[in-house]
């Protein structure tokens, strides 16, 4: 055993739960991970499954009730059926059995009566109660976590997309590996010895921990590829512009009727799992790029932020977030709620966003809340309504994050005279016998650098004079 081995293993021990001890094998989500179907929930026929969702103490029931909404939603993408739906209200979660034990066993009488195969928490169990609750219900206890993870799994694509799903899904599984029957002795060998008295559960474990190392390392190198692409992005000074916005929101649909960027779009959740960037050309002239990017819900697994850190890294260092919200959506304002949360999980809650109502195609409801929200845009991705208004509002944006200046630079100092070039937008030149003078759009930034050989700030809107 090399020392990064032992390394792991320690490591994933501070993970796992020891309370953890399986007396019998029995058929659990996690023992055949990854089996025959290739995900948890079983694809090969419709599983029928029961929901349950609580509502803590201060909770509103509602949020209960449309987070259950989008979990079964979530569950029909996985490929199954949500039959059934129970809610409980709680102060606080039960340690060992989430719901508490006597709810568990209702629940199991509700999961036989209808013949249910699963069923899923709507939020996300610790290892502990995930094996309790299956023990109570004699069959398989989800979370919201492993129904996400699955579809996210179902959609990678990509080397990177699959990589960063299955390192999200190696990381929710490590703490749930258990003990198969009959292993629970920890037979011959001492200290540093494996080999024929190591338990399977150890062998597995390290093998996942192993695979772990490989995964990080991976998309290690892909991530200081993307920062070497990203800091010749910034040398060109395009700005960035992110498409966010909730899960089918139309984010990809509109970076198709923006450029030509031909993305898959899907009536189905997370159809985009890899970041597609385009130049994207504003009636103002300038261009800048813009990025579709995965789509978020509530209560996104910390494992599948963490794992797409690379992704969302595109999000958090744009200068401009189009947050795309389904104007005909049942709940818009709970999921630009949970947008904002998951931005602000990613670092890019102080971001500059730009509000968008998409499909103003159907209905009045992205035209109605257009006039609710300030400075929003109803538009219509399929329709190409009000994209020409979009077009020019996010130039107005990227615009005003940059000042109208005068320069006068000497003529011995071409250097200069290419760094205005080089960091701004040059309106106009003229040629006079102390210099060049130069009207041009900088960022405070390049302003500060030139200040020596600035001869006025023409005053215009919204820039304030020196
Ligand atoms: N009626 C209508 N439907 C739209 C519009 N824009 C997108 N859609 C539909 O909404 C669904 C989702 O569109 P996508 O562009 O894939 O949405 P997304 O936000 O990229 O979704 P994910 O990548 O899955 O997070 C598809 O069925 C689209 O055809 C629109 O302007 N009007
Ligand atoms: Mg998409």
């Amino acid at each position: 055993m090399t020392d990064d081995d032992r390394t792991g293993d320690d490591r994933v021990d501070d993970w796992v739960d020891d309370d953890l001890d399986a007396e019998e094998s029995h058929r659990g989500a996690f023992g055949d991970f990854g089996g025959a179907s290739g995900g948890l929930i079983e694809r090969t026929f419709r599983e029928r499954i029961v929901l349950v969702g609580v509502t803590r103490e201060g909770g509103d029931a509602d949020d209960t009730d449309a987070s259950l909404d989008e979990l079964a939603l979530l569950v029909d993408t996985a490929g199954a059926d949500a039959i059934e739906r129970v809610h409980q209200n709680r102060l606080s979660p039960d340690p060992a059995t989430f719901v508490g034990s006597g709810k568990a066993k209702e629940i199991k009488a509700i999961a036989e009566a209808i013949d249910c195969d699963t069923v899923v928490f709507d939020d996300e169990l610790t290892p502990a109660q995930q094996f309790n609750l299956e023990k109570i219900l004699g069959r398989s206890a989800l979370d919201r976590t492993a129904v996400i993870l699955d579809i996210f799994a179902q959609n990678a694509s990509t080397l990177e997309g699959k990589a960063q799903v299955e390192l999200a899904q190696l990381r929710y599984r490590l703490p749930r590996l258990r003990r198969a029957a009959g292993n629970l002795s920890q037979q011959g060998g001492g200290i540093g010895t494996r080999g024929p008295g190591e338990t399977q559960l150890e062998v597995d474990r390290r093998r996942l921990v192993r695979r772990v190392h490989k995964l990080e390392a991976d998309l290690r190198k892909v991530q200081s590829h993307r920062q070497t692409q990203s800091k010749a992005r910034s040398r060109t000074r395009n700005r960035a512009v992110a498409l966010v916005g909730y899960t089918n929101a139309g984010k990809s649909s509109l970076l198709n009727r923006l450029t030509d960027a031909d993305v898959l779009v899907e009536d189905r959740l997370f159809a985009t799992l890899d970041a597609t960037t385009r130049k994207l050309a504003l009636p103002g002239g300038e261009t800048v790029f813009a990025t579709d990017t995965v789509g978020f819900v509530r209560k996104l697994p910390h494992q599948l932020v963490t794992a797409f850190k690379t992704t969302l890294d595109v999000v958090r260092d744009a200068d401009l977030l189009i947050h795309v919200v389904d104007g005909s959506g049942p709940d818009p304002e709970g999921s630009i709620a949970a947008v904002q949360e998951v931005l602000e999980e990613i670092g890019a809650g102080d971001v500059r966003q730009l509000m968008v109502f998409n499909k103003s195609d159907q209905g009045d409801g992205a035209a109605r809340l257009a006039e609710r929200y300030e400075g929003s845009i109803a538009v219509s991705a399929h329709s190409g309504h009000n994209i020409d208004l979009l077009l020019a509002t996010i130039g107005d944006r990227v615009r005003s994050m940059t000042e109208l200046a005068e320069l006068l630079v000497p003529w011995d100092r071409g250097d200069v005279l290419a760094s205005v070039h080089r960091e701004g937008q040059v309106l106009s030149e003229a040629a006079e016998e102390n210099g060049m003078r130069i009207k041009a759009r900088l960022e405070p930034a390049s302003l500060g650098a030139l200040k020596d050989y600035l001869v006025d700030r023409p005053a215009v809107e919204g820039t304030a004079a020196p």
